[in-house]
């Protein structure tokens, strides 16, 4: 007999609104602290996170849009020296709590601990952001509630590929039928789908459009008893914000057992 047992959560875009105005700032500024006058639009990140991975989005640039950018030294050790400069950058803007939580995610969290759930972490970001974000927007002790944090390079393959959620399956023995994913983009959904976990999606601004079929449930935010989801796609029946209730209702209806 199935039931829920572990929440398996995407970080960026999901967990907080990383993206535009944690991450993008970044990159701009360790292009300008590498005297480089690279600047990445809001609209133009928008169209460069098709790419996944802060590294592979810088090579995805210069490739397309300075074909005869000649970095000093190897191109690969020139990206990992300027993406480190944007880790440092990045964790540094979460320090100053420039990124709150989405509507929703500490609630769930707490809800979920509390209920007797496991949590995990699934992203392609760099662990230390990770933790930066856990530390600095949760509780200062959040990491520790999490079973595995499975983060950025430890696969060979980002998502879209199911690796880094093959990954937490694999290391904590968990049945796929008795975890839900949490994603904001069709990156993500792919990622969790691709590893048979059933996935509840809370949009942004630049996923919005995206497509999401196959997801249990599709909806502007997690929410909370004040502040009322917007379902998008799927049945939420009588709930009115992603509660651990809803997650098992949901669970249990992808799997019949
Ligand atoms: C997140 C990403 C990451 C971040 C940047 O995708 O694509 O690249 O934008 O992080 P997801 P790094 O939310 O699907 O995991 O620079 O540390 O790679
Ligand atoms: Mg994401």
């Amino acid at each position: 007999m199935g039931g829920l047992e572990l929440l398996i959560f995407d970080v960026d875009g999901t967990l907080a609104d990383t993206e535009r105005d944690g991450h993008r700032v970044a990159f701009n500024e360790s292009f300008a602290e590498f005297g480089m006058d690279w600047q990445w639009s809001d609209e133009l990140y928008g169209e460069l996170l098709k790419v996944a991975g802060g590294k592979e989005r810088i090579r995805f640039y210069v490739d397309h849009y300075h074909p005869r950018f000649d970095p000093p030294g190897e191109p690969a050790d020139f990206i990992a020296r300027l993406h480190a400069a944007k880790t440092r950058l990045y964790t540094r803007l979460l320090a100053n709590g420039a990124i709150p939580l989405r509507s929703g995610v500490g609630r769930l969290l707490r809800e979920a601990r509390a209920a007797g759930l496991h949590l995990a972490i699934a992203t392609t970001t760099s662990a230390d952001n990770v933790r930066a974000l856990l530390r600095h927007c949760v509780h200062p002790r959040a990491e520790s509630w999490f079973e595995i944090i499975a983060a950025g390079d430890v696969v060979a393959a980002k998502k879209p590929a199911p690796d880094i959620y093959q990954l937490v399956l694999d290391r904590l023995g968990a049945d796929p039928s008795r975890c839900i994913a949490f994603e904001d983009s069709e990156n993500g959904l792919r990622a969790a789908s691709g590893a048979d976990i059933g996935a509840v999606v809370t949009v942004n601004d630049y996923t919005r459009r995206q497509d999401f079929s196959g997801a249990l449930l599709v909806v502007d935010q997690l929410g909370s008893p004040d502040r009322p989801f917007r379902v998008l796609a799927g049945d939420a029946g009588a709930h009115r914000y992603v509660s651990v209730d809803l997650l098992r209702d949901l669970a249990g209806r992808a799997d019949p057992e």
